[in-house]
C-alpha cells in the first residue's frame, strides 16, 4: 500500500465549558489531525498534545515541527513502495527518535487506520476488543464552589455516567470531595485527580481523602519521581494511580516493580500509539494491576480509537471517555452519544469513523501537506 503524502491539519474547538485542572483553564481545543492518505482510502490521527506544555513537554508546535522536520521523514522509506506496510516496522523506525510520544501516536494511528480500512478489518478486532461497549466516567474541572462542583456532578450523574473524576489542587481536595461523597452516596465510583499538584511533605494531608472510598487518586507527585509515588502509595489507604509519569512499557514495569501505582491510566497519545498502549495493558494485566483508559479531550476522531482500545479485557474501570455533548457543541464526526452510561466500541473498518468534512474545514486553522 503506497501512502501518497501525510496531512498535518490544525483544528481549533471551542470547549462547551471552560475544563479548569490544577495546571490551568482550557477554553478551546487546539488539536493536531493527522492524514495518511492512499490512492484508495485515508487514515486519521489526533494528537493529543494541547497548546502549551503545561500537562506534558509536547506541545502542537512541537508536534507539528518533529513531524514534518524527521518522523514523517522517517518512514518514507517504509511507506512509498506498493508492497503493505508493516506497522510494528513503522513503531520500529520511530523509536530512533526520542520522545514526542504524542506526535508519534497520531502518525502511527493514521497510517494503522489507513492500514486496517485496506484490509477492512476495524481497530478493535485489531487489539482484541473484548465487549462491544464501554462504561464512561466523566472528568469534572475544578469549580468556583462546592454548590457549583455538586450541581455540575449531579447533572452528569443523570445522564448516565458511570463514575466521577474530580480535578484537585491544594486548597480544592478534601472539601469537594467530601461534599461529593455525602451528597451521592457510597454507591458512586469517584475518584481524583491532582495532575502532580502535590509533594510528599503533603502525604499526611492526602491521607486525609482516605475516608471518602475513593476508587484511587491519579498522578499526585511530580511526572518525573516513581520513588516518591511509592513511598506515597505506602502512608495512603486510596490506591495511587500514574498518568503522566508512564510513557512507555519500560516506565509501566518500573512503576508496578516499585509499587509507584496500584491503577494505570492509559492513554494512547502520552505512550507514543495504540500499539504501546497494548503493550502496558498486557503487562499491567499479567501483574493483576488495573487499567483505564484516559482522555485528552479528544474530537470524535481519537475518541473512537480510545474506545477501540478501551474495549480490551484489563480495563476493568471506567475511562475518560465520555459523550461528545461532554466536550463541544459539535463534534467532527458522527457526535458520540451515551446510552445508558456507556459508549458502543465503533465496528467499522479501521478507527470505524470519519470526519464530516464540512465541519472539519470550519474548524481548521490550517494545513500542511507533506508529500512521499
Ligand atoms: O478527555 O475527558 C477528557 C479529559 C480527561 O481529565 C482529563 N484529562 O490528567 O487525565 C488528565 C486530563 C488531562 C487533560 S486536562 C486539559
Ligand atoms: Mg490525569
Amino acid at each position: 500500500m503506497k501512502i501518497t503524502g501525510i496531512e498535518l491539519r490544525r483544528i481549533t474547538m471551542p470547549l462547551i465549558a471552560p475544563f479548569r485542572t490544577s495546571f490551568g483553564t482550557e477554553h478551546h481545543r487546539d488539536t493536531l489531525l493527522v492524514r495518511a492518505v492512499t490512492p484508495d482510502t485515508e487514515g486519521w490521527g489526533e494528537c493529543a498534545a494541547m497548546t502549551a506544555p503545561l500537562y506534558s513537554p509536547e506541545y502542537t508546535e512541537t508536534a507539528i515541527d518533529v513531524l514534518r522536520r524527521y518522523l514523517v521523514p522517517a518512514l518514507s522509506p517504509h511507506l512509498a513502495g506498493s508492497a503493505p506496510f508493516d506497522i510494528n516496522a513503522v513503531n520500529r523506525a520511530l523509536r530512533r527518535y526520542r520522545g514526542h510520544q504524542m506526535a508519534k501516536s497520531a502518525l502511527e494511528t493514521a497510517l494503522l487506520d489507513a492500514g486496517l480500512r485496506t484490509t477492512g478489518q476495524s481497530l478493535g478486532s485489531y487489539l482484541g476488543a473484548a465487549v462491544p461497549a464501554v462504561p464512561c466516567g466523566v472528568s469534572v474541572g475544578i469549580m468556583d464552589s462546592v454548590p457549583a462542583l455538586l450541581d455540575a456532578v449531579d447533572d452528569y450523574v443523570n445522564q448516565g455516567y458511570r463514575r466521577i473524576k474530580l480535578k484537585i489542587e491544594p486548597g480544592w481536595d478534601v472539601a469537594p470531595v467530601r461534599a461529593v461523597r455525602e451528597r451521592f452516596g457510597p454507591g458512586l465510583l469517584l475518584q481524583a485527580d491532582a495532575n502532580a499538584a502535590y509533594t510528599l511533605a503533603d502525604a499526611p494531608h492526602l491521607a486525609k481523602l482516605d475516608p471518602f472510598d475513593l476508587l484511587l487518586i491519579e498522578q499526585p507527585l511530580a511526572d518525573d519521581d516513581l520513588v516518591q509515588h511509592a513511598q506515597l502509595a505506602r502512608r495512603l489507604s486510596t490506591p495511587v494511580c500514574l498518568d503522566e509519569s508512564i510513557h512507555s512499557a519500560e516506565h509501566a514495569a518500573a512503576a508496578i516493580t516499585l509499587g509507584s501505582c496500584s491503577i494505570i491510566n492509559i492513554k494512547p497519545g502520552r505512550v507514543g500509539g495504540y500499539l504501546e498502549a497494548r503493550r502496558i495493558h498486557d503487562l499491567a494485566r499479567a501483574h493483576g494491576v488495573a487499567v483505564w483508559c484516559g482522555g485528552m479531550l479528544e474530537t470524535g476522531i481519537g475518541r473512537a480509537a480510545n474506545l477501540a482500545l478501551a474495549a480490551l479485557p484489563g480495563f476493568t474501570l471506567p475511562g475518560d471517555t465520555s459523550a461528545s455533548s461532554r466536550y463541544y457543541t459539535t463534534d467532527i464526526t458522527a457526535p458520540f452519544v451515551l446510552q445508558d452510561g456507556y459508549l458502543p466500541v465503533p465496528t467499522g473498518p479501521g478507527i470505524g469513523v470519519e470526519p464530516i468534512m464540512e465541519l472539519l474545514d470550519e474548524v481548521t486553522v490550517s494545513t500542511e501537506w507533506i508529500p512521499l
